[in-house]
């Protein structure tokens, strides 16, 4: 017999950072009082993936699971650093003026990353003693290190009084994971941890670094987008990511242009034809997928039904499946089981091999479309997924 449909089951809520239970940890560690609390959301890209190195569009939320930082300034160049879900909470003792790229500094290359690409560009910079906190999933494709990395950013440009904008916080997060922490990212997810807009999906363009602020009222149109957490292992700092930044060069290379974000749409069929078969599907899926971020925000901002955007991600995930081949089966198991159960379209986000699946459905077919997910996972042997439901929220900010 069939389980009822109980969303409270199914779909999980995030459990809130206790901030007053931080700050107190904060005190117990380092024997002092934090000068601040500051915190920055993880993301999920509604659609256009791997299309951010390539200079194209993307179109990501800032979810409401963040990463907390209760940080102090320091006189001299020493970082301390714990994370209640890192190494037992142990602290991490770093010198700024020890750090170089390749060194090894384990998930603190997120934190010290960010004061070795300070010094980089001239900023002044010390140290810090930070506690953090965080109910972004990690290892989920849900940004849990651009939340670390911008956090710290945050803070210390403000404790600090650098005075940057956005974009250039988001651009000294991204430095910490290219250069220290070893991860080919783009400059999505640390743009989209520092600018997130409560109830707006951000529509950026990767070349010229802009964003457009877009309408994302899911709840007043009656929808949900629910976040469905394969829990099978992701990694950003593997060979494939970084075989598909290399393929897209080559591909650009061979047709002669700068980035995949010149290859106009409309004669994509004849310029594809100049490559060989697996750089011609790598290259397809790179300018239709910027193509379909372009056409999704001309949905949002026409105040057309949402619903809409359904066959567009569909077409995404088949772009990531057949294409760029970045999805893998317990993934397009629960893309599938999701919209078979009544989603209006459904697709994996983030950099793929895993991570989670993003199914926008009527708020009411919301449990079913989630109990379908978990059944089809299990049937299929794959991980049971956590599942959540998405809203859209604001950027990296000191919140004490
Ligand atoms: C990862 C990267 F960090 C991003 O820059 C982006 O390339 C994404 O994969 C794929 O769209 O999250």
């Amino acid at each position: 017999m069939n389980q009822p449909h109980d969303e409270t089951r199914v779909v999980s809520t995030p459990d809130p950072i206790d901030f007053d239970a931080l700050a107190a940890r904060f005190r117990s560690l380092y024997d002092a009082e934090p000068d601040g609390l500051w915190a920055a959301p993880g993301r999920v890209n509604i659609i256009g993936e791997h299309t951010d190195y390539n200079g194209g569009f993307v179109l990501p939320i800032a979810l409401a699971q963040h990463t907390v930082a209760a940080v102090r300034r320091r006189d001299d160049s020493v970082l301390r650093v714990a994370s209640t879900s890192m190494d037992d909470g142990a602290v991490v003792t770093l010198n700024l003026t020890d750090i170089v790229e390749g060194g090894n500094y384990g998930w603190a290359a997120y934190v010290v990353g960010v004061g070795w690409a300070a010094a980089q560009r001239g900023l002044p910079v010390t140290g810090l003693d930070i506690a953090l906190d965080s109910n972004v999933p990690v290892g989920a494709g849900l940004s849990s290190s651009a939340a670390l990395s911008c956090v710290t950013a945050r803070a210390w440009s403000d404790l600090l009084d650098w005075r940057l904008d956005d974009e250039t916080v988001a651009d000294l997060g991204r430095d910490a994971e290219n250069k220290i922490a070893g991860a080919p990212t783009g400059l999505m997810d640390q743009l989209a941890s520092v600018c997130g807009q409560e109830a707006h999906a951000m529509q950026i363009d990767t070349r010229a670094v802009t964003i457009e602020q877009l309408p994302f009222d899911l709840t007043g149109a009656g929808l949900a987008l629910l976040v469905i957490d394969s829990r099978t292992e992701h990694s950003h700092a593997d060979g494939e990511y970084a075989e598909r930044r290399h393929s897209s060069q080559e591909a650009a290379l061979r047709l002669g242009v700068r980035e995949l974000r010149d290859v106009p749409l409309e004669s994509l069929a004849t310029t594809l034809d100049k490559l060989p078969p697996l750089l011609r599907r790598r290259a397809r899926h790179v300018v239709t997928d910027s193509a379909r971020v372009e056409q999704t925000a001309r949905l949002l901002l026409s105040g057309d039904d949402l619903r809409r955007i359904g066959p567009l991600l569909n077409d995404s995930h088949a772009s990531m499946r057949d294409d760029y081949e970045i999805t893998v089966p317990s993934i397009d198991t629960l893309q599938e089981a999701a919209v078979a159960a009544g989603a209006h379209g459904a697709r994996m986000t983030g950099g793929g091999f895993g991570g989670c699946v993003i199914a926008l459905v009527d708020q009411g077919d919301a449990a079913a479309v989630a109990d379908a997910c978990v059944r089809a996972a299990e049937q299929a042997g794959h991980p049971t997924p956590a599942i959540f439901q998405a809203v859209a929220s604001g950027g990296a900010d000191r919140i004490r």
